[in-house]
């Protein structure tokens, strides 16, 4: 059984901090400062490789963690960058945030970082100027990001097996393929779909079987159309008709509109429609039954099949129709992709936001929370740097206008708290 959604927990390496050094060797017992700024912290980065062909292997663990980047030391030593942790999936693969889709890796080689490393906090040595010789200050290092994403695989099967349950799809897919799906005479046998490699001539395609379709699967009812996923990039659908059913016309149009019910209709699909179960009906029904079939769907009655899988009727013909039908759809050109549009994303990291609550004035925004967040606010130069630049940005001037008091007000970023 092949693994096809997963939730895992994903977490970058944080950055190391940097330190407060001061260089000291025989007769200069106050050297310069020189300490060193921490490491990087490691990425985690997901690439498609065809090394792998399932997702089972994040079922079994569910935290996947890069390495945190070490603290800096005297003597200007940078910390060690943590080790990016990558890890592969088929492709194929979609990686999901909630409902946003953080990255789609359709082949091989594509990858993705989807959790940054923190940044390295700097060392001592980092803030000497003409006026600080002697910097009592460090930068901590930010955390990693830390998410919990979904793996989404989507089955790239050639054919889709698609009918009513008890049609006789797993049925026919375990002798057509090597899959070797349950099969029992009751609707919902199958629970998850099944994968098969079909040989046919020269050639071979991918076929998959899903869970039998009712109507309203679209809207959540039997086992719900959620399934369709899986033959959502197929080129070409197999649909499945019971032979022994009363009405067949209706069995068409029950799975027709829930393919067209589907998020993204599949009704207009490539379809071969496949009488199935052929052997249990006496042979002069059968004229009748391809005539209903034939005028509810349009389709001439030479090219809907008649097959038995139980007595091996008519499946070598349904093969080769199928091959035949794959080749056509793969040598037409594939429908171009609109281009994609360059997405202009504004750089709102600088914008900043002060709101007053009390005496404390909470200021947000990307780019001055990271800088209070390597605060170490421990340091009294550390503090004045944050305080610079508040200054600098025009922030404290808006706490100022806000009515801010000194001794009295506090301004909160991120999650530091330092006096006004
Ligand atoms: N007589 C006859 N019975 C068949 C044939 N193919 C399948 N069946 C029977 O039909 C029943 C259902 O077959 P499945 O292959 O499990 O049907 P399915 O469409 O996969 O059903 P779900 O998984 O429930 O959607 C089983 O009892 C099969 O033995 C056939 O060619 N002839
Ligand atoms: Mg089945």
């Amino acid at each position: 059984m092949f693994a096809d959604v997963v939730k895992v927990k994903i977490k970058a390496g944080k950055g190391g901090d940097g330190v407060v050094s001061f260089l000291r060797t025989r007769g200069n017992a106050k050297g310069g400062p020189d300490g060193g700024d921490g490491g990087h912290g490691g990425s985690v980065i997901i690439v498609a490789s065809h090394n792998t062909s399932t997702l089972s292997r994040y079922r079994a663990s569910k935290m996947w963690d890069a390495e945190d980047g070490t603290n800096g030391d005297s003597n200007n030593k940078r910390g060690k960058g943590g080790a990016d942790i990558e890890l592969p999936v088929p492709p194929g693969t979609v990686i999901m945030l909630g409902d946003e889709v953080l990255a789609d890796l359709e082949k091989e080689g594509d990858e993705a970082i989807i959790a940054h490393g923190g940044r390295a906090g700097f060392g001592n040595a980092h803030f000497i100027s003409s006026v600080r010789r002697s910097p009592k200050m460090a930068e901590l290092g930010e955390k990693g990001e830390a998410k919990e994403v979904t793996f989404e695989l989507k089955l790239v099967a050639d054919v889709g097996l698609v009918g009513l349950p008890n049609a006789g799809k797993s049925t026919l897919l375990s002798v057509i393929s090597n899959a070797k799906p349950k099969i029992a005479n009751y609707p919902f046998t199958t629970l998850e779909p099944n994968l098969g490699v079909v040989d046919i001539d020269d050639g071979t395609f991918l076929a998959a079987d899903i869970p039998g379709l009712i109507e309203g699967a679209s809207i959540g009812k039997g086992l719900g159309d959620d399934f369709l996923r899986h033959v959502e990039r197929t080129k070409l659908l197999l649909h499945i008709i019971d032979a022994t059913s009363d009405d067949i016309a209706k069995d068409y149009t029950t799975i027709q509109g829930e393919l067209k019910n589907y998020k993204v209709d599949l009704s207009s699909r490539s379809q071969i429609i496949v009488l199935s179960k052929i052997e249990s009906v006496p042979k002069q029904d059968i004229p009748a039954k391809l005539q209903a079939l034939a005028k509810a769907s349009k389709v001439a009655k030479k090219n809907i099949h008649t097959i038995s899988a139980v007595a091996n009727m008519g499946l070598v013909d349904l093969l080769r129709a199928t091959q035949k039908q794959l080749q056509i759809i793969r040598a037409q050109p594939t429908e171009q992709k609109p281009e994609e549009m360059p997405v202009i994303r504004l750089d709102d990291s600088s914008m900043w936001d002060v709101r007053k609550r009390g005496n404390t004035y909470e200021v947000t925004g990307t780019e001055i929370e990271g800088f209070a967040r390597r605060t170490n606010t421990d340091q009294y130069q550390a503090v004045q740097r944050l305080r610079h630049i508040l200054g600098r940005k025009g922030i404290m001037r808006q706490i100022v206008r806000l009515g801010a008091k000194a001794g009295e007000s506090k301004i909160k970023i991120a999650d530091k708290e330092i006096d006004f």
